[in-house]
């Protein structure tokens, strides 16, 4: 890591919004055909370590800290005060919280199924986190319904379990405005995470873009409270372009929260580390983000490798992770700021200046560079993304 250099310093690392799951950094290693390959390790350690890499926001679902029938229980306050205490020890703040509706055996079903207990139980559940939420000071509560959805087709009926998800979350939303009554403090920002496919085999909101229409369907009490926490790869899986899925929630006033890590297009769900697969795309995505103001948090989930040590994810796997998404940041904002972009795109916006625009020669004459300039600026982005515009060059021996 010395050898590499490029790194930042925990103070530095601090004035970002970055979190670190309780999940990401207690993942054991263990997926579908994959045995856990390092120790369990507690949120103690873990807020601990985040600190001293600089990791100045931690987030966690209800069950990756307190035991599915400790929840709701006297059990369960004793261990959330132990979590306030680890974080005001470090510094850290809780941003986010989450409810597990995907792992144990009562959601084989879905957090929305037939059954009016289940339903009942979801809520309670989700009504539970956003106490802890507020217990914990988080701004943002997350909810990826992966288990909203169906292994055999015509059982359930699509527009019932809908109606019945969004009444669980109408019911955090109202617990929500009686705890924040209560607390003086502003209501929780509710996120929706899609991904396109894992656990159920159809996923009823697979999408960022279903989830929009989702929150606009009216079926929520309180569509104003709830808005999206894209993943960068959940996005590449179903095929999509990221940054075009990050602009339509930009526009419709609903990016509140974003996962960030890497993967590949049309595969499983990889969580790899930001920036390891895809910087160029990476690059471009902050760009979007920055120059619309997107304030924030960016949250690492993503799975350090499985061969990787305890020590590795602390000493390798996270600072990595947060410097690469810290340069790339940086330079966003050198993208921003660069005279060659910014001339190349008001000549773009400028146009040709084709006299009469409804003549279509005419306007394809006067417009005959503007794919040319197109790639003037791809161009330019590669070359700040490889520091080429600073002058480097390679020579060629003999
Ligand atoms: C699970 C999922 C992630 C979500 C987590 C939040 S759970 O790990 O794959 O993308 O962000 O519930
Ligand atoms: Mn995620
Ligand atoms: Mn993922």
């Amino acid at each position: 890591m010395t050898a590499c250099g490029g790194g930042y310093s925990p103070q530095t690392r601090r004035k970002y919004f970055i979190s670190g799951p309780q999940w990401a950094a207690a993942y054991q290693g263990q997926a579908l055909f994959h045995a856990p390959t390092r120790p369990p390790i507690g949120f103690e350690e873990i807020i601990r370590k985040y600190a001293q890499i600089g990791i100045g926001y931690w987030c966690t679902h209800d069950t990756d800290v307190i035991p599915t029938e400790d929840l709701a229980t006297d059990r369960q306050a004793v261990i959330v005060s132990r979590i306030g205490r680890a974080l005001s020890e470090n510094g850290l703040q809780c941003s986010m919280v989450t409810t597990e509706t995907f792992h144990h055996a009562v959601w084989a079903g879905g957090p929305a199924a037939e059954a009016p207990e289940v339903r009942e139980y979801a809520k309670f559940r989700v009504r539970n986190t956003v106490e802890i939420g507020h217990e914990l000071g988080a701004r943002f509560a997350v909810y990826w319904p992966g288990s909203l959805g169906y292994y055999v087709q015509g059982a359930i009926d699509e527009l019932d379990t809908l109606r019945w998800y969004a009444d669980a979350l109408n019911a955090a939303c109202e617990r929500d405005i009686e705890c924040a009554r209560e607390r003086k403090r502003d209501t929780l920002k509710h996120c929706l995470e899609a991904k396109p496919f894992e656990p159920q085999a159809e996923i009823l909101l697979p999408t960022s873009d279903a989830m929009l229409a989702f929150i606009g369907s009216g079926l929520l009490k309180h569509p104003e409270m709830v808005g999206l926490n894209p993943e960068y790869l959940h996005e590449l899986m179903w095929g999509g372009a990221p940054r075009a899925a990050l602009g339509r929630a930009l526009l419709a006033g609903k990016l509140f929260h974003f996962d960030i890590n890497d993967g590949y297009r049309l595969k499983h769900d990889v969580d790899i580390g930001v920036g390891l697969v895809n910087p160029l795309d990476w690059l471009n995505v902050l760009v979007l983000l920055r120059s619309h103001g997107y304030n924030g948090p960016f949250n690492l989930d993503y799975k350090p490798p499985r061969t990787t040590s305890a020590a590795g994810v602390f000493d390798v796997s996270f600072p990595t992770a947060v410097d690469r998404f810290i340069t790339l940041w940086e330079m966003a904002g050198e993208v921003i700021s660069d005279p060659i972009i910014k001339e190349a795109t008001d000549a773009l916006k400028r146009g040709g200046g084709a006299p009469n625009p409804r003549d279509a020669e005419g306007v394809t004459a006067a417009n005959r560079e503007l794919l040319t300039l197109h790639e003037l600026i791809a161009h330019r982005l590669v070359q700040i993304l490889l520091g080429l515009h600073r002058g480097r060059t390679f020579s060629i021996p003999g």
